[in-house]
Parts: C-alpha cells; sequence; structure tokens
C-alpha cells in the first residue's frame, strides 16, 4: 500500500523510553545532583554575555579536549555514577565513549536552542547516547532542508541514540515549557578525538 508518510525523513535514532528502572533512575538523578560540580556557564549575545539557561558539566579522560567559542575546556574526572551510566551506555551501543556533557534543567524556564553536535572533534557521524533523568521534556528534532519535526518526550530513564547523519542532517532542541516545574537532567555520552 501506498503510505503518503513514506518520503518523509527519519532521523538515524534508536530509542530505549524504558531503558532505567524507575527506581534505578530516581537514585541516579539525586546522585548526580550531589557528585557532579555543576557550572553556571556564559555564552555570548549581540548584548554581551549571559548566563545560560541551565547548569552544565562536563567529565571525560584527561585528552577528552573540547575546544568551543575559543576555549579549550578540560574535562573533570569521571564521577562514580556517571562512570557507571557511562558503561551502560556503551554496552547498549557497542561503542566506547570518552567523554560526556551533562545538562540540569533546573524547570521548564531551562532549555537548550536549535543546534547539532557537529564539532569537528566529534567526526562526521557521531554516535551520541543521550540519557534523561528526572521529569519528561520536549525534545525536537528537524530536518534541515525540509523542516520535518520529530518531537519525543524524553522522559527519566531513557535513552535515545543519535548517530549516523543526525548531526549532519537534523537540528535539535530542548524547548522552554514553563509549566513544567520538575528538575531534569541530561548526559550526552560522547567520543571526541582531539585536534592536533
Ligand atoms: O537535553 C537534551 O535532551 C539535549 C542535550 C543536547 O542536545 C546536548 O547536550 O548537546
Ligand atoms: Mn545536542
Amino acid at each position: 500500500m501506498h503510505d503518503l508518510f513514506d518520503d518523509l525523513p527519519q532521523p538515524d535514532v534508536a530509542w530505549y523510553p524504558d531503558w532505567l528502572a524507575p527506581a534505578d533512575a530516581v537514585r541516579a538523578l539525586a546522585e548526580l545532583i550531589d557528585e557532579v560540580a555543576w557550572k553556571q556557564d556564559t555564552m555570548g549575545t549581540p548584548a554581551g554575555r549571559v548566563p545560560l539557561p541551565r547548569l552544565t558539566a562536563w567529565q571525560g579522560e584527561p585528552d577528552a579536549v573540547y575546544i568551543y567559542s575559543g576555549i579549550r575546556n578540560l574535562p573533570e574526572a569521571w564521577t562514580p555514577t556517571v562512570a557507571k551510566l557511562k558503561a551502560a551506555a556503551e554496552a547498549v551501543c557497542g561503542c566506547r565513549f570518552n567523554s560526556v556533557l551533562i545538562n540540569r534543567y533546573r524547570s521548564g524556564l531551562d532549555s537548550m536552542g536549535w543546534h547539532a553536535d557537529r564539532e569537528p572533534e566529534l567526526g562526521p557521524q557521531p554516535v551520541i547516547a543521550s540519557l534523561s533523568l528526572g521529569v519528561a521534556r520536549t525534545f525536537d528534532l528537524r530536518h534541515n532542508k525540509t523542516g520535518t519535526l520529530q518531537s519525543y518526550q524524553l522522559k527519566g530513564g531513557s535513552l535515545l541514540v543519535m548517530r549516523g547523519n543526525t548531526q549532519a542532517e537534523w537540528r535539535h532542541r530542548v524547548p522552554k515549557e514553563p509549566r513544567v516545574t520538575g528538575e531534569r537532567i541530561n548526559l550526552t555520552f560522547r567520543r571526541v578525538t582531539p585536534r592536533q
């Protein structure tokens, strides 16, 4: 049968909505709030530097240096719960990660704007494993050429693996949702190859 939607592009993702047992997800959230060195970073805008609408942390192996906004970012050492979650994500993906960006959305007023994870350090077809803890938030993927929108509810304990051309052909965001009051932490495990 002909399907009207046959021609719509699909992102190359693997989606595991119930990846962690609910009790494990709740425990991991509490442990991360406690063990991670949370930072309030700023970003440049035409009006000057403003705080990012979320807290962040970058952990990984010492050579997993990541350059953004012209700054060399040395990772913090793996903390215990992050290291455990990394090993579990590696088992699912069949690959190794050497770093993780951790984002803490304190409420629905925190967010992340449209972007793709396309830094040269990540290579052309990166595998990025995105683990969500805490309250469910909307995650939008938008195809660059057609504008096709694919939305997910990333609830606590879910794992979304992005791979193939997902970063090259799509952008993604976590929009503000002012009615959401709870907290969410997202970990994106990555493999970065240091620039020479
Ligand atoms: O919080 C999320 O679900 C997305 C995070 C993200 O896109 C990133 O860390 O690059
Ligand atoms: Mn991203």
